[in-house]
């Protein structure tokens, strides 16, 4: 039996890095059993995997999965039963968002930091095509940047000709395994083509029309850099649902809202309207951002108009 890490999953075909160092194309045969919650992919990127060799084909079977170290779960939509496994047994996620060309929503960034606070996987921002920016879009980004850097996410500022933070983020990503997420056309995919140029992955421009990306990106893939570690590339996000997480847990996710909720009147307040609610008064004193307070109260109302 042979061990190793996958890849890149497309559902019934898994590219697997052994721990020797070959890189095996496996499938799955019959039901694998994993205890599992309901997700449209048992298998996923970053999953440790143990699989027979079928030496005549070249190719691999996969007998079974590792326990994960942790994960990254969205829903599709709210309706859907099933859930999806972005990526497992990661160190880090960078949430990549714009300004413009597309516009993120800032409740599309809180349903992927509590995502990532509730799996406990350190997430960073990165904030990209600051070359587009004029001084509507500059003043956005600092508003971006003083809410989230306030709360203890760093903010990482990137441009194509921004080599600097190029640098800073190959630091963080050092020896380590990151995923990128993000709208489509965001720019994702030309990061890795500028950490590896050999690699000259797919990218396109985002629609004039629509000003949206195009969703060049369709499956996540997990790649070794050269200057160590591994980054895994996902394809571009439409909606964040958020998962696992009881209505009465989810203030836990937003770190100052569950900081604040401490000198609550009612140990059991969920800061909507109870009297002596530290929270809402912190959000009217404007210590606490009125637009993570906004983003708190859509998803207790499981309001999806804003997923994306
Ligand atoms: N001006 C500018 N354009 C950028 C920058 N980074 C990426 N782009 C452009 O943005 C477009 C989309 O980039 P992609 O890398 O394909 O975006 P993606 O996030 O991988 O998108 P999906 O794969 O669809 O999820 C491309 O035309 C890139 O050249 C940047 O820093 N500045
Ligand atoms: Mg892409
Ligand atoms: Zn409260």
């Amino acid at each position: 039996m042979e061990k190793g890490v996958v890849l890149k999953s497309t559902g019934s075909h898994y590219r697997v890095l052994c721990y020797g160092g070959n890189i095996v194309d496996c499938s799955v045969k019959g039901k694998l059993r994993i205890k599992e919650l309901r997700t449209t992919n048992p298998i996923a990127v970053g999953d440790n995997v143990s699989f027979e060799m079928d030496e005549k084909n070249n190719s691999g079977i996969i007998t079974g999965v590792l326990d994960r170290r942790n994960y990254i779960l969205r829903k599709a939509t709210n309706l859907s039963k099933y859930s999806q496994i972005i990526a497992a047994n990661i160190d880090q996620v960078f949430l990549m968002i714009t300004i413009i060309l597309p516009e993120t929503p800032v409740e599309f960034i809180d349903r992927y930091l509590i995502t990532a606070e509730a799996y406990r996987v350190p997430a960073r921002i990165i904030i990209n095509k600051t070359d587009l920016y004029g001084k509507d879009e500059l003043e956005k980004l600092e508003y971006i940047e003083a809410m989230y850097n306030k709360i203890g996410y760093e903010c990482i500022r990137l441009s194509l000709y921004d080599k600097t933070n190029i640098d800073r983020l190959k630091l963080l990503m050092k020896d380590k395994i990151s995923l990128i997420s993000g709208n489509s056309g965001v720019g994702k995919t030309t990061l890795l083509n500028f950490f590896d140029p050999s690699l000259n992955l797919k990218t396109a421009e985002i629609s004039e029309s629509h000003k949206q990306g195009k969703h060049i990106t369709t499956f996540p893939e997990m790649y070794q850099m050269p200057f160590g570690g591994f980054v895994i590339d996902t394809p571009g996000i439409r909606g964040f649902g958020v998962v696992d997480m009881e209505r009465n847990e989810i203030y836990h996710f937003f770190r100052e809202i569950f900081a604040m909720s401490k000198n609550c009147r009612f140990n059991n307040c969920l800061h909507l309207d109870e009297p002596g609610c530290a929270v809402r008064n912190a959000v009217e004193q404007g210590e606490i951002d009125f637009f993570r307070y906004r983003s708190y109260l859509n998803i207790m109302e499981g309001d999806n108009r804003k997923y994306r």
